[in-house]
């Protein structure tokens, strides 16, 4: 874990390229509904994946890197997104609402939570030593579920993980202007015990993460981790408020380039080749028929 392998940073600008290739196709209205991209913050589920390795997790509307980090799968992701066929849930989830085997992801904000909870509460009691791991952002931390499942977990002492995705913006509403007081004191109120990640480094992200994650799946005692990261992209689709200079500021500091420059050719080779297969997988995932439901009743779920 302590060095950045060809499969991180293919996963990296996978997540990356995937993103960007998203836009596009739904600048090009192939898109039912809204998707959110999560532009910036790439780095974070591809930093967290090998330490939940065979654990939950709870993703939330801005979750295809996520998603991508637990299954490499961008065919099915993209298919889902766009209702073509071999979407992971046929279609019916989209862009925010997936299921697959130990992932969920819901556009409810702070509805993972309280999931959460009752999924590492019932790993404790069977002793399966695994890990319930929520993905929230820094303003879903106006949802009152969020206490109540912070409440529960500390009580009751069960496998839960809390990562914060603090990019200090909930859709246009600045962190200053809607969060009193920090995320750290109040996971502390409750006996919570919390770790600051400010840095894109993914090995060093990994060596303060993997004593923690231990703590949470061994002694089961929940943890909030709080990412100071990025949104690179809009909130959505074209609704971003702030001004041309304040996203340049934070493009300046993206891992993106940063990596370039430090891997320099092992970058660019990794790079190239990733791009153009995410585009291998979009033209053939546009030329598929629609999705239907019929997988889905083959599949043993009824209407
Ligand atoms: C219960 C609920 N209220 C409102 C919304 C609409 N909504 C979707 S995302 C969002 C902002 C989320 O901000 P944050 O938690 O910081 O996550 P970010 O978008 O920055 O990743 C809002 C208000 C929602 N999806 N669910
Ligand atoms: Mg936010």
């Amino acid at each position: 874990m302590n060095a950045l392998s060809d499969e991180d940073v293919e996963l990296l600008v996978g997540i990356r390229h995937f993103e960007l290739a998203l836009l596009r196709v739904f600048g090009e209205g192939k898109v039912n509904g809204t998707t959110h991209t999560c532009l910036g913050q790439e780095y974070v589920p591809v930093a967290l994946a090998p330490l939940l390795d065979g654990d939950f997790v709870l993703s939330n509307h801005r979750g295809h890197g996520h998603y991508l980090a637990s299954f490499r799968d961008p065919a099915g992701l993209l298919a889902e997104i766009t209702g073509r066929a071999g979407a992971v849930c046929s279609g019916v989830g989209g862009s925010q609402h997936v299921h697959r085997d130990g992932f969920l992801s819901t556009g409810v904000q702070g509805q993972s939570l309280p999931l959460a909870v009752g999924l590492a509460l019932h790993y404790k009691r069977t002793g399966a030593n695994r890990v319930a791991a929520a993905y929230i952002g820094d303003g879903t931390w106006g949802e009152g579920s969020v206490y109540e499942a912070l409440n529960m977990a500390s009580l009751w002492r069960v496998p839960v993980l809390v990562v914060v995705e603090h990019n200090g913006i909930a859709q246009s509403t600045p962190t200053g202007a809607q969060l009193a007081g920090t995320i750290g004191d109040r996971a502390r109120a409750f006996g919570v015990d919390f770790v600051e990640i400010t840095t894109h480094d993914v090995p060093a992200i990994r060596s303060v993460l993997a004593p923690v994650v231990a703590r949470v799946r061994h002694e089961h005692r929940p943890a909030v981790v709080q990412f100071t990261t990025r949104r690179l992209g809009p909130h959505s689709k074209g609704d971003d408020t702030r001004s041309p200079e304040e996203v340049e500021a934070l493009r300046a500091a993206d891992w993106y380039g940063e990596l370039a420059a430090s891997l320099g050719e092992r970058f660019r080779a990794v790079d190239e080749r990733v791009r153009a297969e995410v585009e291998r997988v979009v033209a053939e995932v546009e030329a598929r028929p629609p999705a239907e439901w019929a997988d889905l009743v083959e599949a043993g779920v009824s209407r």
